[in-house]
């Protein structure tokens, strides 16, 4: 018997987690986003997470990208001179929401800024190489935990093969049950979980959600850094993290269903054009 209860994450159950806009709201009334990751060679995984952000709704977006020098690899995203690029040193951890790990790499200054953010930040997405550094360090996974006691805020987003690392096995043996997977992962971490692939998984360890939405158009490279970005800006926009976890889940698999339905896809479709389909589902929803 499954260990939680479990619902469908549809439209009708994501219907009003985002409020409608007051009339005299500012940008401070949705909240600042920053993205740390983006080392040498792998600058565009942060970049779609922080567009990812920027079209969901994020008041303010930085990037912290993490660099062996001193100075930020990028000085402006030139597509979106929104998002304010600078060192991930010079990001104030424990002022805005973080999501750390698109293209984060293994350095040692990432495993660093890792560890910041786990200690500072209250409200934290964990993505791609920042869960690869917990899964092997013992001692991130304990200040992973520590995390519930502080009650800081945390969700988890491994694909696959990243949930496989967190739990010491491999990718079959996540995939033949999904189900107990995600249980063993909210068990260990005592964060949300989102379990992504086709039927994206939604947990908080008592009630896990199966996605409804979402194709094989998704299965390219960095579509889960958007979703990062779109967790991220949900967070700031005040939804609790299971409800943010799930509505970013939901229109982001919306998102390419209706691409697809217009002929962009299932062949072809890229991340970047994913963005502007995922802002289109949080007006209408
Ligand atoms: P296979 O091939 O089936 O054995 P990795 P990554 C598996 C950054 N990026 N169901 C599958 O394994 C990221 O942010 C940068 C089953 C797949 O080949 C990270 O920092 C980009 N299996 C870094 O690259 C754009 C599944 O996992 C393997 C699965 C590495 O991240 C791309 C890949 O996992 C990228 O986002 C599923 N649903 N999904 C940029 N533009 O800068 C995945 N797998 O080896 O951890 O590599 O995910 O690409
Ligand atoms: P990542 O592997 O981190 O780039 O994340 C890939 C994103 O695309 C996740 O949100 C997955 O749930 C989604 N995705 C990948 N393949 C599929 C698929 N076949 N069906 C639905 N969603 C998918
Ligand atoms: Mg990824």
């Amino acid at each position: 018997f499954p260990r939680t209860s479990l619902y469908l994450n549809a439209n009708d159950n994501v219907t009003g987690l985002l409020h409608r806009r007051n009339h005299d709201s500012n940008k401070g009334s949705f909240g600042d986003v920053s993205i740390i990751g983006g080392a040498d060679g792998m600058c565009g995984a942060a970049i779609l997470s922080a567009r990812g952000a920027l079209m969901s709704g994020a008041g303010k977006v930085h990037v912290g990208f993490c660099t062996e020098q001193t100075r930020s690899s990028m000085e402006i995203d030139p597509q979106y001179p929104e998002i304010m690029c600078r060192h991930a040193n010079d990001i104030e951890f424990a002022k805005s929401v973080i999501a750390i790990g698109p293209g984060l790499a293994h350095s040692p200054t990432a495993k660093k800024l890792l560890a910041r953010a786990l200690n500072e930040s209250p409200c934290l997405v964990i993505d791609a190489d920042a869960i690869n550094l917990i899964a092997q360090d013992i001692q991130l996974q304990h200040q992973v935990l520590k995390r519930r006691e502080k009650n800081f805020s945390t969700i988890l987003t491994p694909h696959p093969l990243e949930a496989a690392r967190l739990l010491n096995t491999d990718t079959a043996n996540i995939q033949r049950d999904r189900l107990e997977a995600i249980s063993e992962l909210t068990d260990k971490f005592q964060t949300i979980v989102i379990l992504k692939g086709s039927g994206s998984l939604i947990s908080d360890g008592q009630t896990t959600f199966i996605n409804t939405s979402g194709n094989p158009a998704l299965a390219t490279g960095g579509t889960g850094d958007v979703l990062t970005g779109v967790c991220a800006a949900l967070l700031a926009q005040g939804l609790a993290p299971i409800d943010a976890a799930r509505l970013a889940c939901f229109v982001h698999g919306a998102a390419a269903d209706a691409l697809v339905d217009a002929g962009t896809g299932p062949i072809g479709l890229n991340a970047s054009e994913l963005m502007p389909a995922i802002r289109r589902q949080l007006n209408q929803i």
